[in-house]
């Protein structure tokens, strides 16, 4: 265990800092303390495992930098699959997600004070001269502000803080002259124009060279932007402002972040998703703690630790009192409306809001910190990652997974906070998953789907900037990193600010208290010292007696248990009636949906939740009707299953969800579009057969190279480009005719995923894959194959992408699998998953088109339909077995029908709800 901070006590001196930031730092400060209190719980974790843990941060830290240096530098990011450069404008666009990339090397920059807290110094020192050898940051691009600032600006400042603090040590970097700050103070001016705008919220876009609203700029006509994104200023601005002396920067966010704080909505003191930068109204009206808003909360309290300015820990405060009344349902943290913060606005939750248990500890507010904490492990348990958005019963929403470090980052606060080495086990963990599903030869890939365990060709610079940094931390000792990690704070992007800076450059004039804030009942945490007797009452065992109950709450989950609703059942109170229960042919239910929205306001908000319910069932259901995406993975040389592509399903030919995969050699069909009988059966018979999309119907191709001989065949898109990155995945349909004859499995991939087997067949000749419903553990994959360890053991110290070179460098994998633990995803997966895995849009049978041209399925979904599988083992409550039951006698019944005929009653009730209604559409296209 951490002996860092044993033996101080809480309030001892911090050197250099005026009394009020004392007592931020000391907030921190006495979090560490905290780690020597600990003494029960999980088994301790010994300092040589933890050593080995940490080593192994930084081994796949050299994976990831490496292969960004020596790939895809100077481009901003690296795409792990194709193993190049992202480089904004020669790839497809990816809409908002591309705004982050300004060609200025981002994941270098972003890098910067990773490589010193890893103790990389000389690295680091390389680094800095290429990022002021190379980068250049007058590029006619149009960035986002907000992603600029915490990566771009944030990295300059983290490197020039860390640089200076390594100068005045004497050994490194003794040449360097500030010349980062004064790249970040190039840049800081560079964004100045985006606050020119009356409200003093910045425009959400900026080009680099030309600034905002010349023609040349593109950008500058846009209304909105997100609370997040005019709220995550202060750090980095303040920070510029004091190391240079130039105070607009600090006086910019200041202003911004006063708006934003004059504008919550007054009764619930919340503020919404999105604003109008010109008049300052709520566009999205929901509030969560989330994609949006999340990082405007962090910073309010993180600049009254940097900056020492009560009014900001006043504002938190008030905040935080709302979001622990409405948002927080423990462990849930579900969005409301901010007028109305009774109704839940959604009945899922996203990823990002993962930030928030570490946010809590920061606070000292330490119980529903582990709540939320065990229930979103429980998670990624079920997922092996934690998808970019998940319903309240603990299914995918949004499947997605791109290495985001929230989780970590809550981890490691929380094992500052209690010591307790349970959440070292949850870091290694994560390391393991890491390794085994996201590790590819050139990388680490983002998740494209955590059901099948498919990858996208994308490594965010955020995995270097966060993930490493709190991993490796969370292992660390005092004496294993070269600085005291206490003297800084973590911005958004975990970029180092030395603390120091509270009583530099005070230029600004500080608020002492806002008018409107009221004293909180939260006199605990207030301007103390988070005090370990009361978060842990003397009894060690208190974190582990919070997180027992959550342990099984994914698996045991019920569908339909929604907190609230199960509350009002216990109290005895009648059950509001919910969307997925309607049934319009039920005159109850009619009376009911009548009196919604006119009777009292307990009536209206049922109501709304209804509707709510309504929009969300017909969205879900469209896609569940659709099959799910499939897995097509490389196990040949030098793959070795370790690059998975998201696979397009098809309507006909056998059901890989049903069936054990496909494995084989790939050969490509002639004809290649296997229009016409094969010219080359022989090369195909007994293999997998490629062939390109167009010409003829997807049946008739299949029936060819089934002719030949095929055990399997991939359809690789024609549209040159195409990658399932940028399009919707569709299932490939029949010819309208009888199918049955097609026996052999048939997947679909876009034509940047069918590239990458086919360059790989130009490097290596003979390349196997397996087509499935779901990736394939490697162990399965590999059995009885002599392969490097490194591959099946995660421990990828010795990984060099080449062939083993003796025989005593590799062992057999079912050697492996009977010593080691892993886990063998064939078995995995759930019946609820198989049921409801469904993403991809039809097409329709004639396959003639391209992939922009396919539009979704028009079919009408059945609200009735959604006969979601209960928990798996039965244990659900009465409640939701009566619900259960109801929902399946309605099934004969054919509610579409019914539902048309009486959609005008609730026309009118909708007319009362105008603005609710227009919210929760905005919901149906949120986008993290
Ligand atoms: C990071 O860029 C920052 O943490 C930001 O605040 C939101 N999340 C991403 C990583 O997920």
């Amino acid at each position: 265990m951490s002996e860092a901070g044993g033996g101080r006590g809480c309030g001892s001196s911090v050197p250099q800092r005026a009394p009020w930031s004392l007592v931020a730092a000391t907030a921190a400060f006495c979090l560490v303390s905290a780690t020597s209190v600990w003494t029960a719980g999980a088994a301790p974790m010994s300092r040589e495992e933890r050593q080995k843990l940490g080593n192994q941060v930084l081994e796949m830290f050299d994976h990831a930098y490496g292969n960004y240096m020596e790939h895809a530098y100077p481009a901003d990011e690296l795409m792990p699959l194709t193993c190049r450069g992202r480089v904004r404008g020669q790839e497809p666009s990816r809409g908002d997600v591309d705004d982050a990339l300004g060609k200025f090397s981002l994941t270098l920059i972003d890098s910067l004070d990773t490589l010193v807290v890893l103790n990389k110094t000389k690295e680091f020192e390389d680094a800095v001269r290429k990022v002021l050898r190379d980068v250049n940051l007058d590029n006619d691009v149009v960035v986002s502000v907000f992603e600029t600032n915490i990566r771009v600006l944030g990295g300059l400042l983290g490197g020039h803080s860390l640089a200076i603090m390594l100068k005045e040590k004497g050994e490194y970097m003794q040449w360097y002259n500030d010349e980062l700050l004064q790249m970040a103070k190039q840049l800081g001016y560079k964004l100045l124009p985006a606050f020119n705008t009356t409200s003093g919220l910045p425009y959400p876009r900026i080009n680099l060279k030309f600034g905002i609203r010349k023609p040349e700029a593109r950008t500058g006509t846009e209304t909105d932007t997100c609370t997040a994104c005019a709220g995550t200023l202060i750090l980095e601005f303040a920070a510029l402002s004091r190391f240079t002396g130039a105070t607009i920067f600090e006086e910019y966010a200041r202003k911004a972040l006063d708006f934003l704080w004059e504008k919550r909505q007054r009764s619930s003191n919340l503020v919404g998703v999105t604003i109008n930068i010109h008049t300052g109204d709520w566009v999205r009206k929901d509030s969560g703690v989330g994609a949006g808003i999340d990082s405007y909360y962090e910073y309010l309290l993180k600049a009254y630790v940097l900056l020492g300015d009560d009014s900001f820990l006043e504002r938190f405060n008030t905040h935080y009192d709302a979001i622990m009344r409405y948002i927080s349902q423990p462990p849930l943290l579900l969005d409301v409306h901010i007028h109305k913060p009774m109704l839940n606005a959604r009945t899922w939750m996203d990823a990002l809001l993962a930030f928030f248990p570490g946010l809590q500890v920061l606070k000292g507010d330490i119980r529903p910190a582990i709540e939320t904490h065990e229930m979103l492990y429980q998670v990624i348990k079920k997922h092996n990652f934690l998808p970019e958005a998940f319903t309240t019963d603990f299914r995918v929403h949004w499947a997605q997974h791109p290495l985001r470090p929230e989780f970590a980052e809550s981890t490691y606060f929380l094992y500052k906070a209690t010591g307790d080495p349970y959440y070292l086990e949850v870091g290694k963990t994560l390391i393991e998953n890491l390794n085994k599903y996201a590790r590819v030869p050139c990388g680490f890939a983002a998740m494209k789907d955590v059901r099948t365990g498919s990858h996208e060709d994308r490594m965010d610079s955020f995995f270097l900037a966060e993930m490493f940094k709190y991993l490796y931390l969370l292992f660390a000792d005092k004496e294993d990193i070269i600085f005291d990690i206490e003297d800084y704070i973590f911005t958004t992007e975990a970029h180092l600010l030395p603390l120091w800076l509270s009583t530099t450059n005070q230029s600004i004039s500080k608020k002492n208290t806002t008018s409107e804030y009221t004293e909180l009942d939260d006199s605990n945490f207030d301007w103390t010292c988070p005090n370990t007797q009361i978060l842990f009452p003397n009894d060690p065992l208190y974190a582990q007696s919070i997180r027992e109950p959550l342990k099984n709450v994914v698996d045991k989950s019920c569908p339909r248990g929604i907190i609230r609703v199960e509350e009002s059942f216990r109290s005895g109170a009648k059950p509001p009636l919910r969307a997925r229960d309607f049934m319009a042919t039920n005159p109850e239910h009619l009376e009911i949906l009548k009196k919604m929205g006119a009777a009292s306001s307990i009536d209206a908000e049922d109501g709304l939740r209804f509707m709510q319910e309504m929009i969300e069932l017909s969205s879900q259901q469209q896609k569940e009707q659709q099959l799910p995406p499939r897995a097509v993975q490389i196990v040949s040389h030098p793959f070795f299953g370790r690059v998975v592509l998201t696979a397009g399903p098809a309507q006909f030919g056998l059901d890989l969800s049903k069936h054990k995969e496909t494995r084989g050699f790939v050969a490509s069909s002639k004809p290649y579009n296997g229009c016409s009988e094969l010219t080359n059966p022989e090369a195909v018979m007994g293999k997998i057969a490629l062939i390109q999309r167009g010409q003829c119907m997807f049946a008739e191709k299949a029936r060819n190279i089934q002719n030949a001989g095929a055990i399997g065949g991939i359809v690789i898109d024609d549209n040159e480009g195409s990658s399932s990155d940028t399009a919707p995945l569709f299932q490939m349909a029949g010819d309208g005719k009888d199918t049955d004859d097609i026996k052999i499995p048939m997947l679909f991939l876009f034509s940047k995923e069918g590239n990458i087997i086919l360059d790989a067949i130009q490097e290596y000749e003979e390349v196997e894959v397996l087509l499935s419903d779901k990736a394939k553990d490697r162990a399965a994959i590999l059995k009885g194959k002599m392969i490097p360890s490194y591959i099946i053991n995660s421990n990828p110290e010795m990984e060099n992408e080449e062939q083993p070179s003796s025989e005593n460098d590799s062992q057999s994998a079912e050697q492996i699998t009977s010593s080691s633990q892993e886990v063998d995803l064939v078995d995995q997966e759930s019946p609820e998953e198989s049921s409801l895995n469904s993403q991809p849009e039809s097409l329709s049978p004639a396959d003639m088109d391209n992939a922009a041209s396919v539009s979704p399925s028009e079919q009408i979904s059945n609200p009735m339909e959604n006969h979601e599988t209960t928990s798996l083992d039965g244990e659900c409550t009465d409640l939701d077995n009566q619900l259960q039951e109801q929902s399946e006698t309605e099934e004969d019944s054919n509610p579409n029908v019914s539902w048309g005929k009486k959609v005008q009653p609730i026309d009118s009730i909708l007319a009362d709800w105008n603005e609710d209604i227009e919210a929760f559409e905005m919901m149906e296209k949120d986008e993290l």
